[in-house]
C-alpha cells in the first residue's frame, strides 16, 4: 500500500525522505530520452506534446514511433466527466515509475506521490520550499526545481488568492452535468472522451485550473505542464479532493451510466514496460484497484451543505432561452459590456421564462485566445459604460482560462472549439423578474480580464441564458 501524504507534512518533518527521493527519481528520469517511457519527457507527452513548444528538444533525437506517438501521447483529458478518471490512471501509472526510480536508486519499496493541499494554513498557498530552492544543500541542482514558473510564486512571494484556492466545486451535489445547458456538475459534463474544448467541470475550473494559472510557466499549457514535478503533487490534490468529495456526503456518488463506466478505455505504459488499458470502472476504489491511499480525505468545509444542482439536475433538460447575436472580444485593458434579453414568462408556463420556480444558468460558450489570458471574470446587472467592482455584489463568476490555447488551436483531437463555463444567476434573475413594468428579461453583463492578458483578445463566442424548472 503507498500512502500519499500532504507535501507540508513532509516539508515539516525533517526525517520524512519521501521529497528527497522525488527528486532523486526525478533526476534520473530527465536523464532518459524522449522515447524512453519511463523518462519524464515521455511521462509528460501523455498528457499532451507539441515539438516547437519542448524545451529540450533537440534536432535528430530519437523518438516514438508515430504509432506509439498517436497511442500514447496527448491523452489528457479535460472538458468531461473523464477528466477525473483519466487524470487518476495517469497518475497511478506516473507513480509507479517514480516509485520505481526509487526502488532502483535504493529508496523505499512504497514510495506514495505527495500531494499539495493548498487549503491548509496560510503557508500552504507558497509552493513548497523543496520545488523552489534551485540546489541542494550539497549544492547540486535541485531536479524539483523548475525555472519557467510565474517569478513571485517561485521566489515564494505570492500566494495562490482565494479565488485560486475556494474550494466551492465540493458543493456540487451531482457528478456530472448535463451534456448542455446546465451547470457541468463537480466532476465536469456528460460528453465523449475529449482532448481539449468543451464545457469545464467544477472542481477542473477551481482549484483545479486556477492553480496550473497560478504557477504559471510550463504549467500553463497542456503541452508543457508535465515537465513540472510540481504538476503530479498538484493532480494529485485534485485527485484527492474527488475522494473528500464523495466522503463528506452520502449522497455523493460516482456516475452509474454504462458509457461513464466502461465505455472509453485509455491506454498507458506500465513500470513494467508493458501497456495497462483501464476504463473508469477499474479506478473508483483506490485502495482495492490500485492500492494507494490518502493521509487526509476529511472535509475541509466542514460539512457545509451543498449548493449546486441540489436535485435539481438532471430531473429535467435546461432550454435556452436567449443569447447574445453575435460574438464578444474581451481585451486586456477594461471591462467589455453586453445585454441579453429574454421573455418573461407567465405562471404555468414552462419555458420562454424566468418565473419563481425556475432555475436560470448563464453560459459564455467557445471561448477561444491564441495568446496568455489568465482568468475571466463575469458581472450581471452593471451599468454599461461602467467598470463593474468586484466590492459591488454584482460579480458572479470568476473563471480559470487554463487549456484555452489547446482548445482553440484546431489541430488537436476534437479541439478548436473553445472553452465553455456555465454560472448560475437564479437570485438576480428573480429579483429582475419581479419587475412588473417590464415583459422582458434584460440582462446587463460585464466581462473583465483579470491577470496576465496578451495582446489577443478572448472572444467570447456566444452568451447564453437557460431556464430549467425546479
Ligand atoms: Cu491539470
Amino acid at each position: 500500500m503507498r500512502l500519499r501524504k500532504n507535501v507540508w507534512t513532509i516539508e515539516n518533518d525533517p526525517a520524512d525522505e519521501t521529497l528527497l527521493w522525488y527528486g532523486r527519481a526525478i533526476g534520473a528520469m530527465k536523464a532518459l530520452p524522449l522515447d524512453d517511457p519511463l523518462g519524464l519527457r515521455f511521462q509528460a507527452a501523455i498528457h499532451g506534446y507539441r515539438r516547437r513548444d519542448d524545451p529540450f528538444a533537440v534536432d535528430g533525437e530519437p523518438a516514438p514511433t508515430a504509432a506509439e506517438r498517436d497511442k500514447y501521447w496527448r491523452q489528457c483529458e479535460h472538458n468531461s466527466w473523464f477528466f477525473l478518471p483519466w487524470h487518476r490512471m495517469y497518475l497511478h501509472h506516473y507513480e509507479e515509475i517514480v516509485a520505481a526510480h526509487v526502488e532502483q536508486l535504493g529508496g523505499p519499496g512504497d514510495w506514495g506521490l505527495p500531494y499539495w493541499n493548498y487549503n491548509g494554513d496560510a503557508a500552504s498557498r507558497f509552493i513548497s520550499p523543496s520545488f523552489r530552492q534551485p540546489t541542494l544543500a550539497d549544492g547540486s541542482p535541485n531536479p524539483l526545481f523548475v525555472g519557467d514558473r510565474d517569478p513571485a510564486a517561485n521566489a515564494g512571494t505570492q500566494p495562490a488568492n482565494n479565488h485560486e484556492v475556494n474550494l466551492d466545486c465540493l458543493r456540487f451535489s451531482t457528478f456530472a452535468g448535463p451534456s448542455a445547458g446546465g451547470l457541468s456538475g463537480f466532476g465536469g459534463s456528460q460528453a465523449g472522451s475529449q482532448h481539449a474544448g468543451g464545457s469545464v467541470g467544477g472542481l477542473e475550473a477551481t482549484p483545479h485550473g486556477s492553480m496550473h494559472m497560478y504557477v504559471d510557466g510550463w504549467m500553463s499549457s497542456f503541452d508543457t505542464t508535465g515537465l513540472d514535478p510540481l504538476f503530479y503533487c498538484h493532480h494529485c490534490n485534485i485527485d484527492r479532493l474527488w475522494e473528500v468529495w464523495l466522503e463528506r456526503d452520502t449522497n455523493h456518488e460516482n456516475p452509474a451510466q454504462q458509457f461513464w463506466e466502461r465505455g472509453v478505455s485509455f491506454p498507458f505504459r506500465t513500470a513494467a514496460g508493458g501497456e495497462a488499458r483501464m476504463v473508469s470502472a477499474d479506478v473508483v476504489d483506490i485502495e482495492n484497484q490500485l492500492g494507494y491511499l490518502y493521509e487526509d480525505v476529511s472535509d475541509p468545509l466542514g460539512g457545509a451543505p451543498d449548493v449546486f444542482g441540489l436535485g435539481a439536475v438532471m430531473a429535467s433538460f435546461p432550454e435556452m432561452i436567449g443569447a447574445s447575436r453575435r460574438s464578444i472580444d474581451v481585451r486586456s485593458d477594461g471591462a467589455t459590456h453586453t445585454v441579453i434579453t429574454a421573455p418573461k414568462g407567465r405562471p404555468g408556463e414552462s419555458f420562454g421564462a424566468s418565473t419563481q420556480t425556475q432555475r436560470v444558468y448563464l453560459h459564455l460558450e467557445n471561448l477561444t485566445c491564441e495568446g496568455p489570458a489568465r482568468a475571466i471574470e463575469v458581472y450581471v446587472g452593471t451599468t454599461p459604460g461602467e467598470e463593474p467592482s468586484p466590492d459591488s455584489g454584482t460579480r458572479v463568476a470568476r473563471f480559470p482560462l487554463f487549456g484555452i490555447r489547446e482548445a482553440t488551436r484546431a489541430d488537436g483531437p476534437h479541439s478548436g472549439s473553445g472553452l465553455t463555463f456555465a454560472t448560475e444567476i437564479t437570485p438576480y434573475v428573480r429579483q429582475l423578474a419581479d419587475d412588473p413594468d417590464s415583459d422582458v428579461l434584460e440582462i446587463q453583463i460585464a466581462f473583465r480580464p483579470v491577470g496576465n492578458w496578451g495582446d489577443t483578445p478572448v472572444r467570447v463566442g456566444r452568451v447564453s441564458l437557460y431556464a430549467e424548472n425546479e
